[in-house]
């Protein structure tokens, strides 16, 4: 072999052996590069799982200070109820509830505040009030409500008229629809709805024939939907003997059971007392049913009529002075979070002056409202 010849062959030894190596260091820079991708979207994934369980816990922490604040703002609404006087006979807006009421329009905590009270409509305890909402800061009185297991169909119809302004054929349907949820036998009213309705639907159920738990039952009654539950979820409940107190209820409910515009007028006028303002210092009250057109006509002069509907009303055995079941809505946030725990707590009043308990609680919901959205409750099983 030439010296040239041996030189080309060295040469093309020299560059295949070179290639091999560099294919070899190629294939592990790529593996390493695999490696450390794969290294890093674990390292993601257990970051990521690590922010989700703080966040978790952060959560639960927040939502744990606030509902115990909530729960110190039911404490001191139970305590506010233990101090209404036990020898007064009857109970006024005013003994429970007011526009400004410093015990509860903002209780501070160390880590946060508590509100008692709910939004109302102004008109429906004043006369020439708006109807935009207020605050109310107190108890409320749940006997100044239409209870949905008593309530006769032609209350409930004129209810719904009045506060959820529909038709009074469609009002009658969901009325004779509610009676016949709750009454025990299986026969429907002309314009109710029975088990041979509830069946039919797409995703059916029987109908309860038994009384209302809670008012958001009314979200399986035929022909109830959530824009007519939100109108009448104030004037209605199933707590109470089912009596109406003629001192605390709103207009709706008054003019439910029967009284006419004008005679309601004169109700709230003279309830309102001086400054016509309903729920502060100069409110009168009737102190019993004997004595309401009397004092009515204090004010105003009382129409025969109107004499016959109060008579009417009394003689039904609807109507009362005095409450003993209560709703406290009590609403708590951490300082510099608007993460909200509300509690509806609704509590029977203890009557007997040698028992020491205020009461006791009937019924309890606790929700978790998301900020600026006070209707749309976390879990909530409310209609729609
Ligand atoms: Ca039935
Ligand atoms: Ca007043």
């Amino acid at each position: 072999m030439f010296r040239s010849e041996q030189l080309n062959a060295d040469l093309i030894k020299f560059m295949k052996t070179n290639k091999i190596k560099t294919r070899r260091e190629g294939s592990v820079l790529v593996l390493v590069l695999w490696a450390l991708g794969l290294l890093s979207v674990f390292a993601l994934y257990l970051g990521l799982g690590a922010r989700s369980k703080i966040d978790f816990l952060s959560r639960m922490e927040t939502r744990s200070k606030t509902s115990q604040i909530a729960e110190a703002g039911v404490k001191q609404a139970v305590a506010a109820i233990g101090n209404i006087d036990k020898k007064k006979l009857y109970l006024c807006l005013n003994d429970i509830c007011s526009t400004d009421n410093q015990l509860f329009s903002g209780v501070l905590f160390e880590d946060g505040v508590v509100r008692i009270g709910a939004e109302y409509q102004a008109n429906d305890y004043a006369n020439g009030q708006s109807d935009e909402e207020n605050i109310m800061y107190g108890i409320f009185d749940e006997q100044s409500k239409l209870n949905i297991n008593t309530a006769e169909r032609k209350e409930l119809l004129a209810l719904l008229v009045e506060s959820a302004k529909i038709e009074s054929d469609i009002a009658d349907q969901i009325a004779s629809s509610i009676i016949d949820w709750r009454d025990a036998d299986s026969l429907s009213l002309a314009k109710g709805a029975e088990d041979n309705y509830y069946h039919g639907l797409k995703n059916s159920y029987e109908c309860k024939d038994y009384q209302f738990e809670s008012i958001e039952e009314l979200r399986y009654v035929k022909g109830m939907d959530y824009n007519i539950f939100k109108k009448i979820q104030p004037y209605i409940t199933v707590y109470g003997s089912g009596l109406v107190n003629i001192n605390t209820a709103a207009r709706n409910v008054l003019k439910a059971l029967g009284l006419s515009d004008r005679l309601t007028d004169k109700i709230l006028i003279y309830r309102c007392g001086q400054d016509e303002i309903a729920a502060n210092g100069d409110d009168a009250a009737f102190e019993n049913i004997s004595s309401v057109v009397a004092k009515l006509s204090q004010t105003e002069a009382v129409s025969a009529s109107e004499v016959a509907q109060l008579s009417n009303l009394t003689a039904s055995g609807r109507m009362t002075v005095c409450s003993s079941t209560f709703l406290i809505q009590s609403q708590a946030n951490l300082k510099n979070k608007q993460d909200v725990c509300r509690i509806k707590c609704f509590f029977e009043k203890n009557q007997d002056e040698n028992f020491k308990k205020a009461g006791f609680i009937l019924g309890w919901r606790q929700d978790y409202l998301k900020p600026g959205l006070d209707d749309q409750v976390e879990g909530d099983y409310g209609i729609e």
